[in-house]
């Protein structure tokens, strides 16, 4: 016992002998510019498409989410969800608390993607960016990105 109790302090000084000293801990005071947006609403945005953009096909997309987290369709964890891409449509404002259509125009990400690559035709498309939860219904308030046009040539 009295050994062991020997090497344990050994390792111990060892590790207090290493030249680098440890490395300073930096705090953040509460309500520095850098703390997390606590309190805002939950936002969801296309982070490389803008509103009147002219793109070629096939088209990447970056989904963009802040004040929840992305997590796989089935996953019923406390505030996350995972993304819908809405194509030229939008959502029934009467059927909020249903589960999102799934069809060419309500394009799933239940794998918690968080971009994609879509091929569409030559043409003008509106796109709109929704957040359901595991089940994939929308939120209550819903999330949802603004509807931008964008043209595909
Ligand atoms: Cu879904």
């Amino acid at each position: 016992m009295r050994i062991l109790a020997l090497i344990v302090l050994m390792f111990f000084l060892a590790a207090c002998g290493r030249d680098a000293p440890p490395a300073p801990v930096s705090v953040t005071p509460a309500g520095a510019d850098t703390a997390p947006l606590a309190g805002s609403d939950p936002q969801v945005y296309f982070v490389n498409l803008q509103h009147g953009d002219v793109v070629s096909s096939p088209l990447r997309i970056v989904f963009g989410l802040s004040g929840k987290g992305v997590a796989p369709a089935g996953i019923d964890v406390e505030g996350t969800g995972h993304h819908h891409l809405l194509i030229n449509t939008e959502l029934d404002p009467d059927r909020l608390g249903e589960p999102i259509p799934a069809d060419d125009q309500h394009v799933h990400f239940g794998g918690g993607q968080t971009e994609a690559v879509i091929e569409l035709p030559t043409g003008e498309y509106t796109l709109q960016l929704v957040l359901g939860d595991a089940a994939h219904v929308p939120f209550s308030p819903s999330i949802e990105s603004e509807r931008i046009t964008i043209t595909v040539q």
